[in-house]
């Protein structure tokens, strides 16, 4: 069946980013390395989030982390964590990330990426040991190299996207992403410390009986949203929501089903980001043969205006949310 796990060939990351550039004989290798940058800083923020149960108590012992500063908030630790990776990688010349208004410049001018991302995503779930994630989005700067990035680099809209993935910190943690050529998934081994190609080729089913979201926001739906989940239950299909965008969007990935958070009358863009939530996972989902709508079009087609801009999200198998826009269609 489709995406089962790999036979144990042991492909780690490193090697099949290496096979991937060596089939782009004009690659320079910069893109091969700032996703390099970017499981490495997963990888520490996985030991963080591991540990997050103990840290009142580490921190009672009067330890600190390894640079010597105190525990902060896992949030605000996975953002430091990798806007410092980013940062000492070189590639990338500018972050934007969901924990600061503005874009924050690396210093390296030289550098050809500009990275979107959300660096510890379903902030509710961190304290309660509930799985949450990092969403990422990866973009050529159009600004001339050797320049500071400007606001363009990061609003050039989702399709010019050149890589896009998320970490999941979960039962196991996973880093999934596309270049454009397909979806691969790699799960990591703890005790080596390295993240192994379990998902080579990952497409999500047509369909699928799962449906993910708040239902606390029923009253507040568009009328076709809530037609929609109707006929979901009149199915007998079944509601799965965690929280973490991350890890409801994984599942749905693997097994079929569709992610709703639709607009609301209080939020009539709903409440994710575009830039480092929307557009990453409507690229990869795309990717992997699934559909993202905002309910007036793909999110990959929506201009981007603000660099934290919401947008309502549609996303998953494809047969699911080409039911739900003709319902919208129809509500026209
Ligand atoms: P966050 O960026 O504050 O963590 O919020 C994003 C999260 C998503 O992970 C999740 O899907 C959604 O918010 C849940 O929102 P709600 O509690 O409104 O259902
Ligand atoms: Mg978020």
């Amino acid at each position: 069946t489709e995406n089962t796990i790999a036979q144990p060939v042991g492909t780690t990351l490193e090697r099949y980013i290496m096979r991937k550039q060596a089939e782009f004989p004009f690659a320079t290798g910069e893109l091969s390395q700032l996703l390099r940058d970017i499981a490495l800083a997963g990888k520490i923020v996985n030991r963080e989030v591991n540990r997050a149960g103990l840290t009142s108590i580490i921190g009672s012992m009067g330890q600190q982390n390894v640079q010597g500063e105190a525990q902060q908030r896992l949030d605000v630790e996975a953002n430091i964590r990798f806007i410092r990776a980013l940062t000492n990688g070189g590639e990338a010349c500018a972050v934007l990330s969901e924990e600061e208004d503005d874009i924050i410049h690396t210093g390296n001018c030289q550098g050809k990426y500009v990275v979107a991302i959300d660096p510890l995503d379903g902030s509710s779930n961190i304290d309660v040991n509930i799985s949450i994630g990092t969403i990422f989005s990866i973009y050529r700067r159009v600004t001339p190299v050797g320049q500071e990035a400007g606001p363009e680099d990061f609003l050039q809209g989702g399709r010019t996207q050149v890589a896009a993935g998320y970490i999941l910190y979960g039962s196991s943690t996973m880093l999934v992403y596309t270049t454009g050529h397909g979806v691969a998934g790699f799960t990591y081994e703890n005790s080596l410390g390295e993240f192994f190609l379990s998902h080579p080729d990952i497409r999500i089913p047509a369909t699928g009986t799962v449906f993910s979201c708040n239902e606390g926001y029923w009253f507040d739906y568009p009328e076709y949203v809530r037609q929609y989940l109707t006929e979901c239950k009149r199915q007998g299909q079944s509601g799965r929501y965690v929280g973490s965008l991350v890890a409801d969007y994984h599942r749905n990935l693997l097994t079929g089903g569709i992610y709703l958070y639709p607009p609301t009358r209080k939020n009539p863009q709903g409440k994710l980001r575009l830039l480092y939530e929307g557009f990453p996972l409507a690229y990869l989902i795309e990717q992997a043969g699934g559909r993202a709508e905002t309910g007036t079009g793909p999110v990959l087609d929506v201009e981007p205006t603000d660099f934290h801009q919401r947008s309502p999200l549609f996303v998953g198998s494809p047969v699911l949310v080409a039911s739900l826009l003709a319902g919208a269609a129809e509500a026209e």
